[in-house]
């Protein structure tokens, strides 16, 4: 850590700072500091659990889409070899689901978000996106959330090709949301000028799910 940063401006800071206002609304317990990275209420498994909603997608792999449209100036439906055509990136992150465990260190290979955006390139008036799988599933998230750094649309894990399990050949991963955010067997993203609820999100969970919040369910 960089120690040139003013205290009170640095990523240190504000992380705590956002902890400790998230600590004190959720619990009224001390924020546990920033190096602790397992978010409240999670347990660590070393296996990858499959979760989803038993209904296997119909269409078969190789006949599968990528439809990216809505509130885009240039909507694209992607095949195999134009979703390859973008930048290949690799990133590595934690996965947290809202059942309770986590999983460390997950090696993924895909497109970054931040390269598909560039690529349809959203209206001003975009301010979330809807997923919409093969097998029925939806789910939304803010754009702002969708955009991050570390949010990659993936077809690979640990250096293989995403088992159909998984949601391969193509899943969204967006590591700092609990992972029912992360849709498998992804077809549809739609950019929306207001969020909107997806499956579990009509279902009783939270519209955001940020797992350092325990943003597990609504309120209401
Ligand atoms: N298409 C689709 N995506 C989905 C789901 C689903 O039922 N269908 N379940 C979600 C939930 S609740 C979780 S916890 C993760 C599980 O992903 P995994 O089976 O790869 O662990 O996928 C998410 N994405
Ligand atoms: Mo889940």
């Amino acid at each position: 850590m960089a120690d040139d940063n003013l205290p009170e401006d640095s990523k240190l800071t504000l992380t705590k700072r956002k902890w400790a206002d998230q600590g004190k609304f959720l619990t009224g317990r001390i924020a546990r500091p920033d190096t602790d990275r397992l978010p409240p209420g999670q347990h660590l498994v070393k296996n990858w659990p499959v979760l989803d909603l038993g209904q296997q997608p119909r269409v078969s792999p190789a006949q599968r889409k990528l439809d990216v449209r809505g509130l885009v100036n240039n909507p694209i439906t992607f095949d195999w070899a134009s979703f390859h055509a973008l930048p290949q990136k690799e990133m590595r992150s934690d996965i947290h689901c809202v059942t309770t465990w986590s999983r460390y260190d997950n090696d993924w290979k895909g497109v970054s978000t931040h390269d598909l955006l560039d690529a349809v390139d959203p209206r001003q008036e975009a301010v979330a996106v809807m997923l919409t799988s093969y097998d029925g599933y939806t789910t939304n998230l803010l754009l702002s959330d969708f955009a991050v750094p570390d949010a990659i649309v993936v077809t690979h894990w640990d250096g293989k090709p995403l088992t159909e399990e998984h949601g391969g050949p193509v899943r969204l991963v967006v590591p700092h949301l609990y992972f029912w955010k992360s849709a498998k067997w992804l077809h549809r993203i739609e950019f929306l000028s207001r969020d909107q609820a997806g499956f579990w999100e009509k279902n009783g969970y939270h519209m955001r799910g940020d797992p350092w919040a325990e943003e597990r369910y609504s309120d209401d």
